[in-house]
């Protein structure tokens, strides 16, 4: 192995698409430079690692400054693996709490930047290796819960189109998008329509209703384009479960109801995604929607896995999904997240590499998702900070055709 030195690396605070504090990095090997800038999320998953110690960005930064700064001059860039466990024992704790796991993955990332520029490698295969291709774009059109105030209970909405190429399919989710920006405010004439954390269209509408709207937009421009649209959901069900029930605005569903709801989604309504339909702990339910849905549809883990092997594991073994949504800083490093998107591949199982609400223009997911073969990238389907993500999609399907 190659050995190229970290010269330098720089830690500064942005600004993220919600408008809060976000870390970013730069690693140097010499006049090269890698930077990345990490995420945040609204519905953080319970097990995910701590983004900041205390919740308190500063610390981070504070935290490089005294013991990561100097530590990382020297090391070879080349050892990712070996980099990331450095940052794991500079911070010295099982959750990066110390340091704050938004330094981690604003390092490790940067550092894996730094390494395919010197290399003059495109990131997607420095990163993944020898077959990338290109996903689909699954992008949110209407939603609510922890993204809009005034929104639907579940989170998020969801449509994936499938066209001949990965711009086709970015351009027929915005068609969708429009039309059901059309369609709500035919609807709500007078009231208002906004848009959610991640651009989705946020309105005084049910669940039921959204559903409604979603499937004949959805319809509408599948026919008009001649092109096949999948319908997805992410319920993000923690953040409305109560004491054993999922509280919707017209009322209250028990385990039994929401499993029901759940399975529904795919067998009534068609829907082909359905992610964290239960609560984190709720492995054995999961896995009963999973054996009913078959592989008809993809039940996807996210709050109830977090891109931990450890839960991932769990979930193997009690089926409890067939696929399951991978955030790099859920996780904390590259090489965490590599570890856990192999174990989900050789276990069968989809990976569907996924923004964060809060999110900075920072495109590295666009180059996860071709180098790990997902299935699908979820990154929303308007907006700068969701469109640098497509757009740099769009530029590596030029760049794997020619
Ligand atoms: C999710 C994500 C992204 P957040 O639940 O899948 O849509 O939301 O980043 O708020 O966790
Ligand atoms: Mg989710």
């Amino acid at each position: 192995m190659n050995n190229i030195e970290i010269t330098s690396s720089k830690v500064r605070k942005i600004f993220d698409s919600r408008g809060n504090e976000a870390i970013e990095a730069t690693v140097y090997i010499g006049s090269i430079e890698g930077t990345c800038s990490a995420p945040a999320g609204a519905s953080t998953g319970e097990t995910e690692v701590i983004a900041y110690p205390d919740h308190n960005i500063n610390k981070s930064v504070e935290f490089y400054n005294k013991n990561v700064r100097n530590a990382i001059i020297g090391f070879n860039a080349m050892a990712q693996k070996n980099f990331d466990t450095l940052l794991h024992e500079i911070d010295g704790t099982d959750n990066f709490s110390a340091m704050g796991g938004n330094l981690a993955t604003a390092l490790s990332i940067a550092n894996a930047k730094a390494v395919s520029k010197y290399l003059n490698m495109p990131l997607y295969r420095y990163v993944g290796g020898l077959n990338p291709e290109i996903p689909r774009p699954i992008g949110n059109i209407i939603g609510g819960g922890k993204h809009a105030k005034n929104g639907t209970t579940i989170q998020e909405f969801l449509v994936s189109s499938q066209g001949k190429t990965f711009f086709e399919s970015v351009y027929s989710n915005i068609m969708v998008h429009r039309r059901v920006g059309e369609k709500l405010s035919e609807k709500l004439k007078g009231q208002s329509v906004g848009l959610g954390d991640e651009k989705a269209w946020s309105a005084d509408v049910s669940d039921e209703e959204a559903i409604n709207i979603l499937k004949d937009a959805a319809s509408e421009i599948s026919r008009e384009n001649n092109i096949k649209i999948l319908l997805g959901v992410d319920f993000a069900s923690d953040s409305f479960y109560e004491n054993g029930k999922y509280v919707y605005k017209k009322g209250d569903n028990s385990r039994d109801e929401q499993i029901d709801f759940a399975i529904s989604m795919n067998r009534e309504y068609g829907f082909y995604f359905i992610e964290d339909p239960l609560y984190d702990r709720d492995f054995e339910g999961f896995a009963e929607i999973t054996k009913k849905i078959g592989n008809k549809a993809l039940i996807v883990g996210d709050d109830l896995y977090t891109t931990n092997p450890e839960r991932i594991k769990k979930g193997i073994e009690l089926k409890s999904t067939n696929a399951v949504l991978i955030k790099v800083n859920q996780i904390g490093t590259l090489s965490d997240t590599v570890n856990s998107v192999k174990l989900a591949t050789k276990n069968k199982m989809e990976t569907v590499v996924s923004h964060r609400s809060g999110e900075t223009t920072d495109d590295f997911i666009a180059h996860l998702a071709t180098a790990f073969n997902s299935r699908l990238i979820k990154t929303g389907t308007i907006g700068g900070e969701r469109l640098a993500k497509l757009n740099e999609v769009i530029r590596i399907e030029e760049d794997l055709v020619q």
